[in-house]
């Protein structure tokens, strides 16, 4: 199983032309040393963490929705840029856990950041019309990250027109935890990223690059397959559907001319597999087909989607579900 080629499939994952540093070379301008190294996206659940890997990356690989929750296992994305190399890794939202696959998520998270040569705090910007004060669970995040070089990200920044309502967050974070450097960004709109990318820059160890410059992610395809068939039941289903599916690639054959990916779909209740299958299957159909155009999109060829769809009560509190549907 090759890891997740943009296109077409290949033993290693080909990234897009590296994103153009200002051309310091041309200019005459040392361009300093190389540095890589692993960053962390750290944060509560719906922050924006996935977001703004995408945005940073300039592909969208990690899965996003409205629900909290979404990410369950980390995503790598790596980011070559001139004598830079940023392995981003997007984690699960810490949060209060209500099941065992809830506590292995935090357990992920909280692991990502200990691994981290750098660690980006992502916390949401205080709304227009609302007090602007930061969110107690951001600040006890705050004080309970690793001794590793961080910078606060405060996202969602297209969503306050008062700029200096900011203000106050920082002070209030900066009593928590040491951050080099704050930005305001937008990942929905991919502003502040190229300062977030300088600050990571500065913070990362001087040392040869991790991957080739051409990865984009050294997770194998079929990660990616089972994280776009999970996004589009995302979007499609609602309350507790969403956060009671999971899904595993149970066979990619490419022996034939197109590859056949066969998928189960777990889901808690069996209440929750007629819902997924819909009236004649039509649910079924919508996000079987935006699954497979997401996957073809990433290898840039047809693909045959076969979905199945299971009911395993229980699995989310279930250690030997958990540990086959890989989480453990
Ligand atoms: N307005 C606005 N919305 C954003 C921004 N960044 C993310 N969002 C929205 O916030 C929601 C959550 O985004 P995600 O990227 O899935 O959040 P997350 O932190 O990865 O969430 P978990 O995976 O559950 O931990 C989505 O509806 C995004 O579209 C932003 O900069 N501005
Ligand atoms: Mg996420």
């Amino acid at each position: 199983m090759p890891p997740a080629p943009r296109a077409p499939p290949a033993p290693s994952p080909p990234a897009p032309p590296a994103p153009a540093e200002p051309d310091d070379a041309a200019k005459g301008v040392d361009p300093g040393p190389v540095r890589s190294g692993r960053v962390a996206l750290i944060g509560r659940p719906n922050v924006g963490k996935s977001t703004l890997l995408n945005a940073l990356l300039g592909e969208p690989i990690a899965i996003t929705s409205l629900h909290p929750q979404t990410t369950r296992d980390t995503v790598r994305g790596v980011l070559t840029m001139g004598e830079t190399q940023f392995v981003f890794v997007d984690t699960p939202g810490l949060h209060e856990p209500r099941t065992r696959l809830g506590h292995w998520m935090n357990d992920t998270a909280r692991q990502a950041a200990r691994d981290a040569d750098v660690l980006v705090l992502v916390v949401e910007a205080p709304r227009d019309g609302r007090a602007p004060r930061p969110v107690e669970a951001d600040l006890a995040l705050a004080g309970e990250l690793p001794q590793v070089p961080t910078v606060l990200a405060i996202n969602k920044v297209d969503l306050l027109k008062d700029k200096t309502q900011l203000l106050p967050l920082l002070a209030a974070f900066a009593g928590r935890h040491t951050f080099s450097a704050t930005v305001p960004i937008s990942a929905k709109r991919t502003n502040g990223t190229d300062r977030l990318l300088r600050e990571v820059r500065e913070l990362l160890p001087v040392q040869p690059f991790l991957f080739e410059a051409d990865t984009l992610s050294d997770q194998p395809v079929r990660f990616f397959v089972a994280e776009f068939v999970r996004e589009q039941i995302l979007k499609q289903t609602f309350q507790e559907v969403p956060h009671g599916v999971a899904v595993i690639v149970e066979r990619f054959d490419e022996s034939g001319k197109m590859p056949h990916i066969e998928v189960a779909v777990h889901v808690a209740r069996e209440a929750h597999k007629k819902i997924l299958i819909g009236a004649q299957g039509q649910m079924m159909k919508t996000i079987g087909t935006a699954a497979r155009q997401r996957v073809e999109q990433m290898l840039s060829r047809r693909v045959h989607l076969q979905i199945w769809v299971r009911a395993t009560p229980g699995w989310m509190d279930d250690p030997a579900r958990l540990k086959e549907l890989g989480y453990s």
